[in-house]
């Protein structure tokens, strides 16, 4: 099904009885995303059954089945014009492969991501878990090629190894690559399992922060309403590859049709399916095979990443306000707090209902850190209050609702080491307007 996308975000004319303009039209901002025909995405579904077929019944990390699918896919994105890479890595003594593909047009400074894993368990050829969302990746990719698209920023496609012995692929992607670089990315949306055959439309997104996840969110359940399919928001934890980018600050979002969970009978009644039975019975089994897509979630979704990438990545930032920062270094002595001032100047009077703010704090257990924003007038705005658990730095970027707060003059942050044993360093910090 095709998508519109708003006609407001099409034309700024005025429309006019009959539907005429009175200005001619302006170049859209964003670019209407194209109907991905299902078939296509089927074809690249049988050739991943047919690898798994021909090599011993799966596509798991280790086994040749992996290999020939990175091959498959990487031939067909050459062919398209896209820029590859085969990232190799170990787990469990063996080598595995991400397979990257990036289409060198737009800003290489602003990179939109989308991925899922291409990997298999080994108890069967992986057609749901994970053929589907690779499928439909791979055919979005191979459509940005044949329209041409002149997007605004950088989009990269990844397909991430041994998902199923621990997201090991995307988290070594991801650890491995250059800070600088990862400033780029923009957002992550992550697609793990789009074909189940008792389908449920589920849509995820990092909730609270990192900022940004929340128009993810959006731009991910706008073409099901267009699609006049209901969606349900889930959490799904740390459970796929987006993991480690919103682990890395970086916006992340996602859909999902099900795996092992059960379908409630209010699902089934608006989703249809089956009441009291998985969204993929076949979930790990040797029975994922190509009959156990759903072939109308397969073609909803795949239109729905279209959307996505087309939206994200044609639509530019809207220019950034001003930007204060402090850059000074200050150490958190164990149980201690300590301050970081930033004087803001030359702003209108009173805060924008969203400010951000940036925070890069390297300590040795986050969950020792209870970070406030402190305004001019001293109210505070707590941005980490001792979550993460065992993990290490903060760093990343708040959202703060603080709308009629004073903007000019000196605003703090405030960071509290609450438990002993662990110490860290305010490394930066900024308030972008
Ligand atoms: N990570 C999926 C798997 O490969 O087993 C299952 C899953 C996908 C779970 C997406 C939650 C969300
Ligand atoms: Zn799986
Ligand atoms: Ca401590």
């Amino acid at each position: 099904m095709r998508i519109r996308v708003p006609l407001a975000a099409l034309t700024a004319g005025v429309l006019l009885a009959g539907g005429a303009t009175a200005t001619a039209a302006p170049a859209p901002d964003t670019l209407a995303a194209p109907d991905i025909p299902v078939a296509n995405v089927q074809a690249h579904l049988n050739q991943l059954q047919s690898i798994a077929t021909a090599n011993g019944g799966n596509r798991a990390h280790g086994q040749p089945g992996y290999r020939a699918s990175v091959d498959f896919l990487q031939a067909r994105l050459d062919a398209a014009g896209y820029v590859t890479t085969v990232q190799p890595f170990t787990s469990g003594g063996v080598t595995g492969w991400n397979l990257l593909a990036e289409w060198p047009h737009g800003d290489a400074n602003s990179v939109i991501m989308a991925g899922g894993h291409l990997d298999g368990v080994n108890a069967g050829p992986g057609i749901n878990d994970n053929g589907s969302g690779s499928s439909a990746l791979l055919e979005v990719a191979l459509t940005v090629a044949s329209q041409n698209l002149a997007p605004a920023k950088r989009l990269r496609f990844g397909w991430w190894g041994a998902e199923e012995r621990g997201l090991v692929g995307s988290t070594y992607y991801v650890n491995n690559l250059p800070s600088t670089e990862r400033a780029k990315i923009d957002a992550y949306i992550n697609f793990d399992m789009v074909g189940s055959p008792n389908p449920g439309y589920f849509v995820y997104s990092a909730s609270g922060q990192p900022s940004g996840s929340l128009e993810l969110q959006r731009v991910l359940e706008a073409p099901f309403a267009q699609m006049g399919v209901p969606t349900e928001l889930t959490s799904v934890g740390g459970r796929s590859d987006h993991a480690a980018f919103a682990n890395a600050g970086i916006a992340v979002g996602g859909l999902f049709t099900g795996a092992e969970g059960i379908k409630t009978s209010a699902q089934a009644q608006k989703w249809g399916g089956t009441a009291g039975q998985a969204y993929d019975p076949c979930y790990h089994r040797s029975c994922d095979t190509t009959a156990n897509i759903n072939v109308t979630a397969l073609d909803r979704n795949a239109d729905a990443i279209a959307y996505a990438v087309w939206t994200l990545s044609t639509t530019a930032d809207p220019d950034p306000g001003p930007r204060f920062t402090n850059d000074t270094d200050v150490a958190i002595p164990d149980l201690t707090t300590v301050y970081s001032p930033v004087t803001v100047s030359g702003v209108p009077a009173t805060v924008p209902a969203s400010l951000t703010v940036g925070v890069d704090i390297r300590h040795t257990y986050r969950g020792d850190l209870v970070v406030d924003l402190l305004a001019p007038d001293g109210t505070p705005y707590t941005l980490h209050n001792r979550t993460g658990g065992s993990a290490d730095d903060l760093v990343g970027t708040y959202s703060v609702n603080a709308p009629g707060e004073t903007a000019n003059g000196e605003w703090r942050l405030r960071v509290r080491d609450a438990a002993s044993a662990d110490t860290g360093t305010i490394n930066s910090w900024y308030l972008q307007f």
